[in-house]
């Protein structure tokens, strides 16, 4: 008996020092908020520069699209813990926090179809990139489709 109770307290302190994770990284859910929208207008303001080159708005320059891609691959891990539990609000629709399974799922397509742009943007190949580059984009559409407020 003495044991139970000892391993439910145990249970309870890691569950609650887990939980409080995501939200210990901000000092209030305002700054995960700001976090979460800066990561995802950083990543957008990139992939939009592999677009006009995707659309032939501006010459392909294979340069210019690895350092995009690279900085897409790099914050497409980021804005996640900008929506811990408590941060409700901002442009996210309360799907974020009730089919939270979804919502991963989409966090890591992303992550994976934007390591696939990035891996096409090293090759140079600019139908590949094109390829890579609505996979990414066709994700970045569902899920605002299912999780962002219109
Ligand atoms: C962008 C951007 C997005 C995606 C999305 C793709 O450039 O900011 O959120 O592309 O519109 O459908």
């Amino acid at each position: 008996m003495k044991f139970n109770h000892y391993s439910l307290l145990i249970v309870a302190v890691a569950t609650s020092v887990i939980s409080g994770t995501a939200l210990a990284q901000f000092a209030k859910p305002e700054a995960a908020i700001k976090y979460r929208q800066s990561a995802l207008t950083v990543m957008g303001t990139h992939f939009a520069r592999i677009g006009a080159v995707v659309k032939g708005e501006v010459p392909f320059n294979k340069d210019d699209v690895i350092k995009n891609a690279a900085i897409i691959n790099t914050m497409a891990s980021l804005p996640w813990q900008g929506f811990g539990a408590g941060t409700e609000g901002g442009s996210a629709l309360p799907s974020v926090w009730a089919e939270g399974d979804k919502f991963k799922s989409h966090q890591d397509k992303l992550i994976s179809t934007a390591a696939g742009l990035n891996s096409a943007a090293q090759s140079g190949d600019l139908d590949a990139i094109k390829k890579a580059f609505a996979a990414t984009g066709a994700n970045c559409k569902g899920c605002h489709d299912d999780f962002k407020k219109k």
